[in-house]
C-alpha cells in the first residue's frame, strides 16, 4: 500500500492534503495511489451543490457545515476554484466566510486549483472526493462555481445533487441549457427573502411534473441562507435522498452507471496519456507536416495507424 494511503487511513491530515496535491498535479504515482485509496473507501455521502455564481452556494454550505456538525457528523468541503483571475475577490470571500471552521478537526475545507483543462479539474475533483472518503469523513461536499459542462461532469460523481436557484435571476435558463435541471435531486430556492419565489416554485413544479415518475421526485426547498432559514429542511431532504438511494433500485443502478462512466473515463485518460507521449516524440510526423502539400486527414490516419501498430508491438513485448 502507498505510504500516503496508509497515513490517510490513520487520519493524518497532512497526508490527506499531500494526496490531493498529487492528483491536482497529475503525479505519475497518482493512479496507483488512487487504487489504494479506493480500497479504503467508507462510502461517505457525496453531495454536490451547484448553481450559478452568486446564487448563495457558499453561504448555504457554510450553514450546512454548522448544521451537520451539530448533529455529530464530520464533513469535507471541496470548493472548485475557477482558473479565471476575475473571480479572485469572490473566492477570497468564500475563504473568509469558511475560516471560522478552521479550528474544528471535524471539518476539512479545500479549494481545488488546477491550472490544466476543465476536464482535468473535474477529474481531480472526483479523485479528491474519494481521498476525503478514505480519510473517513461522513459527508463529502463539492461546491461548483457555475453551471456549465464541467459542473455537469463533476456532479456525475455525487450521490445527491442540489441545484441552487434564486428568484427573478434568470438562472433557470442557463441551467436548462447546461442540462443540469435533469440531474438535480433537490431544488433549492435560496434568497427566498426576495420577491418572485412563487413564480420560480411553479416553474420548478411544472418541470418536475414533466419528468420521469419512476425516479426520485425532487423536493423544492426554500432557504434564506443569510438568516439561517430552511437549512434543517435542506439537510433532512439530503438525508432522505440518501435513504431513498440505499433502499431502491435507482440507487443501485445509479452506482453501476457511475462506475461504468468512470471506468470509461479512466481508460480514455490512460490512452490519451499514451497517445500524448507518442505524439510528443514522433519525429516522422513532424517531418511530414512540414511538406507544402501536407494533407491533414491523411497524416492523421497514417499517424493513427503507426500508433496502433506501436501499441500492438508493445503489447507483445
Ligand atoms: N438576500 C439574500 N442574499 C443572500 C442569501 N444567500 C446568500 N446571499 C448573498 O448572495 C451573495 C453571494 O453568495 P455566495 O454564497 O458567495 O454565492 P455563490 O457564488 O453561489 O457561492 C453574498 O453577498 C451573500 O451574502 C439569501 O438567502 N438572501
Ligand atoms: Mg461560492
Amino acid at each position: 500500500m502507498h505510504e500516503l494511503a496508509e497515513n490517510i487511513a490513520k487520519q493524518d491530515i497532512r497526508a490527506l492534503a499531500k494526496a490531493i496535491t498529487m492528483v491536482e498535479n497529475d503525479h505519475p504515482e497518482k493512479l496507483s495511489l488512487l487504487q489504494d485509496i479506493f480500497s479504503l473507501r467508507n462510502n461517505a455521502h457525496f453531495i454536490g451543490i451547484t448553481g450559478a455564481p452568486g446564487a448563495g452556494k457558499s453561504s448555504l454550505v457554510n450553514r450546512l457545515i454548522h448544521h451537520v456538525r451539530s448533529q455529530g457528523w464530520t464533513i469535507a468541503v471541496i470548493a472548485v476554484d475557477p482558473t479565471s483571475p476575475f473571480s479572485g475577490g469572490a473566492l477570497l470571500g468564500d475563504r473568509i466566510r469558511m475560516n471560522q471552521h478552521f479550528t474544528d478537526p471535524g471539518v476539512f475545507i479545500r479549494s481545488m486549483a488546477t491550472r490544466g483543462s476543465l476536464g482535468g479539474l473535474a477529474r481531480a475533483t472526483k479523485d479528491t472526493l474519494r481521498i476525503c472518503d478514505a480519510f473517513g469523513f461522513d459527508i463529502v461536499l463539492v461546491e461548483t462555481v457555475g453551471v456549465g459542462q464541467s459542473e455537469l461532469d463533476i456532479m456525475k460523481v455525487a450521490d445527491t445533487t442540489a441545484l441552487v436557484l434564486t428568484p427573478n435571476s434568470g438562472d433557470v435558463l442557463q441551467v436548462f441549457k447546461a442540462g443540469i435541471m435533469e440531474i438535480a435531486d433537490l431544488f433549492v430556492i435560496n434568497k427566498a427573502d426576495l420577491p418572485g419565489v412563487e413564480k420560480l416554485r411553479i416553474l420548478l413544479r411544472d418541470f418536475i411534473m414533466m419528468t420521469n415518475k419512476e425516479r426520485f421526485v425532487p423536493p423544492i426547498i426554500t432557504t434564506v441562507s443569510t438568516e439561517n432559514k430552511g437549512i434543517d429542511d435542506l439537510w433532512k431532504q439530503m438525508e432522505n435522498h440518501k435513504t431513498y438511494l440505499a433502499e431502491t433500485n435507482q440507487g443501485k443502478e445509479q452506482r453501476i452507471r457511475k462506475l461504468e462512466l468512470e471506468v470509461k473515463e479512466l481508460i480514455r485518460e490512460e490512452i490519451w496519456r499514451d497517445v500524448d507521449t507518442y505524439l510528443t516524440d514522433s519525429p516522422v510526423f513532424l517531418e511530414q507536416v512540414d511538406k507544402p502539400d501536407a494533407d491533414p486527414y491523411q497524416l492523421a490516419r497514417n499517424w493513427y495507424k503507426d500508433w496502433k501498430q506501436e501499441v500492438m508491438e508493445n503489447g507483445r513485448k
